[in-house]
């Protein structure tokens, strides 16, 4: 898988290409990442990527134009690469929530395009012009899309076929089956004087497998009842169409 993204920070793209499961995942030639920084696409002696908003108010807007030129640059490149471009996706707090659906319908593409906004935002004729879909992560405020691309990226990275190792499969994880994941334990039993749950210890899988589907459950209720409401629709919804 290819991912090109639009960046006036490049560098801090080595966060997930060199560390760790996605690091190991780039290393190995799983995927590839191409960044881009508009301000070589910048035609004025000042590369200038950034001006004032019309209307008034604070802070500085991206131009459309040295992302354009980016997103045409990318857009040459991928077909070079690989024949028919992927999806543009903007980084934007005014964008649909990430989830792992969507997550997984991501990790199904041979290319994605990302493009991180800075300052207050990005001109709006080039979303309208350039961009498929527009992603948050959630609802907090960041300095900038990157750490949000970063995200996309290593959850999409680690669903990549061979990325994972044995012992870590992705199918099974927390958000697939929809629930938080269980509390974990390791040695030693005692840590200053606090046991591990016996019922871990006493090699009945049933029990434990019993135990854990429990606590995911009464961890679920408790910090994420959303999560079961959106269950209970699914499954709902999946009965009224079988
Ligand atoms: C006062 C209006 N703000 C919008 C909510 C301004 C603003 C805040 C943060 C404009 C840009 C940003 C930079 N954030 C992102 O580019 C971003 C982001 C985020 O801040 N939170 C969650 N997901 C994302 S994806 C991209």
């Amino acid at each position: 898988m290819r991912f090109d993204v639009v960046s006036l920070f490049p560098a801090m793209f080595a966060a997930v290409t060199e560390h760790g499961v996605s690091g190991r995942a780039f290393e190995r030639g799983l995927c590839s990442l191409h960044a881009w920084n508009p301000r070589e696409f910048a035609s004025d002696p000042h590369r200038t990527v950034d001006d004032r908003p019309y209307g008034g108010g604070p802070g500085m807007v991206m131009m459309a134009e040295p992302l354009a030129q980016a997103l045409s640059a990318i857009r040459i490149a991928q077909q070079r690469a690989c024949g028919a471009p992927g999806p543009v996706i903007l980084l934007s707090p005014q964008g649909r929530p990430l989830r792992d659906a969507r997550v997984r319908a991501l990790a199904a593409e041979r290319m994605l395009t990302l493009v991180c906004g800075r300052y207050e935002g990005v001109d709006q004729r080039l979303i309208d012009a350039c961009v498929d879909e527009e992603v948050s992560v959630g609802d907090f405020v960041l300095s900038g899309g990157e750490l949000a691309a970063m995200s996309v990226i290593d959850a999409v990275v680690r669903l990549l076929p061979g990325a994972l190792g044995d012992s870590e499969s992705a199918q099974q994880e927390s958000f697939a089956e929809g629930l938080l994941d269980c509390p974990h334990y390791t040695r030693p039993e005692i840590w200053r004087g606090v046991a591990v749950p016996e019922v871990l210890l006493s090699g009945h899988h049933e029990r434990i497998r019993a135990w854990r589907a429990s606590e995911s459950m009464r961890l679920t209720r408790a910090r994420r009842p959303d999560l079961l409401t959106a269950m209970v629709m699914d499954r709902t919804a999946d009965e009224l169409t079988s």
